[in-house]
């Protein structure tokens, strides 16, 4: 069984980080460790959420981890609550990673244009350093200009998708960088990607399913990091992780559920494993 460690916070209404990460990583026949960064009474779009830092948790966590010697197949970062917790990320991403595990970094810390409350306007700089301990990152737009210093735009063609990518590669990512939550058809959203060593741009995309919902960026990382801890390559891994979190949104839209509660994504779990499974892995 592929061995995850997933380093997010938990957020105990609201579905998003580990509520939807450890499900997800479980059913796909991945162990899960995790670091929670927080306990947050919800996610912080809910007016007035209460976050309890873990900060002084984490490298005891750590520490006691390496002094057993654990080791783990992917790391997977998401919500980090300060930006000392990325730092603790990133030692954390060095003293893991002698058995050369995945890195997977979903630098969440914005959407919209905006920053989520909480960040002041230099936690991004500190996510950059993060992104360069990793293999594959998963920003969406808006994460992706703050990594990058591009200007973030509602509306754009596949230019300014490959000049984002482009300014991106700079922060020393290894394997790949994938926009999430774009694209450049008209009515249409997906990924889109460029692989660092063949230098080659890539996309997947589906329709747009009017209005969002909160954690979806949650979901889709997760099912990613999943179907490649399965062994999955990494084009298909998206696509099925896109295809998923699409299903996801549905069937909440069908419901009518407040945007802010997360999708219904349980009732979809067993057609994931179908495709995964058709998929030989
Ligand atoms: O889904 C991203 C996310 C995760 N965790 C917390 C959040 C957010 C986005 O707002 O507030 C606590």
């Amino acid at each position: 069984m592929p061995k995850v460690v997933t380093i997010q916070d938990l957020s105990c209404f609201g579905k998003c980080s580990l509520t939807v990460a450890l499900p997800l990583l479980s059913a796909m026949g991945a162990e899960t460790a995790v670091l929670p960064t927080a306990i947050l009474s919800t996610h912080t779009l809910f007016p007035g959420a209460h976050c309890m830092r873990l900060d002084a948790a984490l490298p005891k966590i750590s520490e006691h981890w390496s002094s057993l010697g654990l080791r783990f197949d992917v790391i997977y970062s998401g919500y980090l609550a300060s930006e000392s917790q990325v730092r603790f990320a990133i030692d954390f991403f060095r003293c893991f990673s002698d058995n050369t595990p995945l890195r997977f970094v979903d630098p969440a810390m914005a959407d919209n244009g905006r920053l989520y409350s909480g960040f002041s306007p230099s936690f991004p700089a500190v996510m950059a350093q993060l992104c360069a301990a990793a293999d594959i990152i998963a920003p969406n737009l808006t994460e992706a200009a703050l990594l990058s210093g591009i200007a973030y735009r509602e509306s754009y063609d596949e230019d300014y998708l490959r000049d984002v990518l482009e300014a991106l590669i700079p922060l020393g990512t290894r394997q790949a960088i994938v926009l999430t939550g774009v694209s450049a058809e008209a009515g249409r959203t997906g990924v889109y990607g460029l692989d660092l060593r063949s230098h080659e741009f890539f996309s997947y995309s589906h329709e747009k399913c009017g209005a969002g919902y909160h954690g979806t960026g949650d979901i889709f990382s997760s099912v990613t990091v999943g179907a490649l801890a399965k062994g999955l390559p990494l084009r298909q891994s998206l696509s099925l992780a896109a295809d998923f979190t699409v299903s996801c949104i549905k069937a909440s839209q069908s419901q009518g559920r407040d945007s802010r509660c997360g999708v219904c994504f349980e009732p979809e779990i067993p057609m994931l494993l179908a495709k995964l499974s058709a998929a030989g892995v």
